[in-house]
């Protein structure tokens, strides 16, 4: 069975939508298979976000993720990668699709990096590094 990982950022979580989040991944038919509320530090999102270091986005990006809890989950279900990237809409929240997890609930707020509520992981070879640093333990 497919795995992708799901973050709820920082803004996510502020604005009290972690259950919004659960609840259109768990409607769309997919199985929450792990789930944790956690502080990343700075080692894990370099890891994470290893393919932006050196973009103007990076350093934003990395205290943005710091900047407040996370919840991570992992999702389950055939071609889970492909749909829940669908449900969370482009990375621009100003243009997402309305629909979308990003097109219903984020817009530009002006700042260096963009706050659009989730992560998901865009392939089986990302979802697979990627649960391993936020789950090391499965
Ligand atoms: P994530 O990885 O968070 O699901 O988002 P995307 O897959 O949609 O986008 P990404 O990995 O390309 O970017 C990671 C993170 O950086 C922010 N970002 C990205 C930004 O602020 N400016 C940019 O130009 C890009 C490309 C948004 C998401």
């Amino acid at each position: 069975m497919e795995r992708t990982l799901i973050l709820v950022k920082p803004d996510g979580v502020k604005r009290n939508l972690v259950g919004e989040v659960l609840s259109r991944v768990e409607a769309k038919g997919y199985t929450i298979a792990a789930l944790k509320m956690m502080q990343a530090d700075r080692a894990l999102l370099v890891r994470h976000y290893a393919e932006h270091e050196g973009k103007p986005f990076f350093e934003p990006l990395v205290e943005f993720m710091m900047s407040g809890p996370i919840v991570a989950l992992v999702a389950e279900g055939n071609r889970v990668i492909e749909g829940f990237r669908k449900l969370a809409g482009t990375t621009d929240p100003t243009t997402a699709e309305p629909g979308t997890i990003r097109g219903d609930l984020a817009r530009d707020q002006g700042t260096k990096v963009v706050q659009n509520i989730v992560h998901g992981s865009d392939s089986v070879e990302s979802a697979t590094r990627e649960i391993s640093i936020f789950f090391p333990e499965l």
